[in-house]
């Protein structure tokens, strides 16, 4: 059985995270995580601080396993949020979309273990100098919000500039996905887009079948015009972004038109107006299984893969 160093800082089993998705990692899905062996992250998203509250309750009435609190820190709320991490004493804390400098003394003061996503070189170092205890490498395969770089170029050049540990994410999504990730470096893994199709995530159905149905270029991402680029399945809604933003639409009226789209895909399942975030690897997500056996499944398929990694070399 794969153990790293990641497993002994946080109490996990299993060096496998899964990944704090707005709207749709919430407490009961964290913990279903969490009890698999894996480390479940509570995804706040856009949710203040009470709703973050009691999705921390929830998963605490569910498991006692260490579990994780995600914050998206492009969020209204995030300060709001950046507290109640502080108060409800979350094990670990996970940042997205931004830069966590100014939470990190209070965070550390707490005892809270700092794992922030980085998406460059230079963002890795800096969180390495301001205490954070490893980073995810989060490359541009994932979904939602995304950065520039791919898994593959980003892993390595993180693991070059920090000594801390780097948890590789970003179109991983079975065994031989894990086994890149540590051939590259890595000390473990976040898998968002598999955990869509677990028994314990309450997405809408159309959003399951959707992911379950999805073929190999069913992603495209919008929004490189305001900066804050999106990747998401290639539905109604991302097609018509896409139309708006490059018809010289202001940043205020694709704000406005963006407003709502991910609730109305998680919630409601609407096809026409929502905005389904996916990652790259949709296509290799099979059927709709307890978390737990996708832990077990993804975790178990890595190890055979290592050891015959090096069959081919002479
Ligand atoms: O954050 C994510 N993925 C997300 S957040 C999200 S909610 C959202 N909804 C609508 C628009 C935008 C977001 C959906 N998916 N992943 C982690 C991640 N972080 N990817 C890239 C980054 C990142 C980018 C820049 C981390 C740090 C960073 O620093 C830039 C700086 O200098 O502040």
């Amino acid at each position: 059985m794969i153990k790293t160093v990641i497993c002994d800082m946080l109490g996990i089993e299993y060096p496998l995270f899964q990944g704090g998705m707005a709207w749709v990692a919430d407490g009961k899905l964290a913990a279903a995580v969490s009890n698999g062996g894996g480390l479940g992250i509570i995804g706040a998203g856009n949710m203040d601080g009470d709703m973050v509250r009691k999705q921390i309750q929830i998963a605490r009435e569910l498991t006692d396993k260490p579990f994780g609190l995600n914050i998206m820190l492009m969020s209204p709320f995030a300060q709001d949020v950046a507290k109640v991490a502080v108060e409800e004493k979350v094990k670990v804390v996970t940042t997205g979309a931004g830069n966590p400098s100014k939470y990190m003394d209070d965070w550390k003061a707490a005892g809270i273990k700092v794992i922030p996503v980085v998406a460059s070189v230079a963002m890795a170092k800096l969180m390495t100098r301001v205490g954070a205890d490893a980073v995810i490498a989060e490359g541009g395969e994932s979904g939602g919000h995304v950065g520039e770089l791919t898994t593959m170029v980003l892993v390595p050049q993180i693991c070059d500039a920090t000594d801390l540990p780097v948890i590789a994410a970003g179109g991983i999504a079975d065994g031989r996905g894990v086994a890149a990730a540590f051939i590259l470096g890595a000390v473990g893994v976040q898998l968002g887009t598999r955990f869509l199709s677990a028994t314990e995530c309450s997405i809408h159905q159309n959003y399951k079948d959707k992911i379950l149905k999805a073929t190999d270029l069913c992603t495209m991402v919008t929004g490189k015009k305001t900066g804050h680029p999106v990747r998401a399945l290639r539905t109604n809604f991302p097609k018509e972004y896409s139309k708006l933003e490059y018809s010289g639409a202001s940043d205020d009226e694709l704000n406005a038109f963006g407003t709502g789209a991910l609730r109305k895909a998680v919630v409601d399942g609407n096809l026409q107006e929502g905005s389904f975030l996916s990652g790259q690897i949709a296509a290799m997500v099979k059927k709709e299984q307890p978390a737990a056996e996708i832990i077990r499944e993804v975790m178990e398929g890595a190890e055979p893969v290592l050891k015959g990694a090096l069959k081919w070399v002479k």
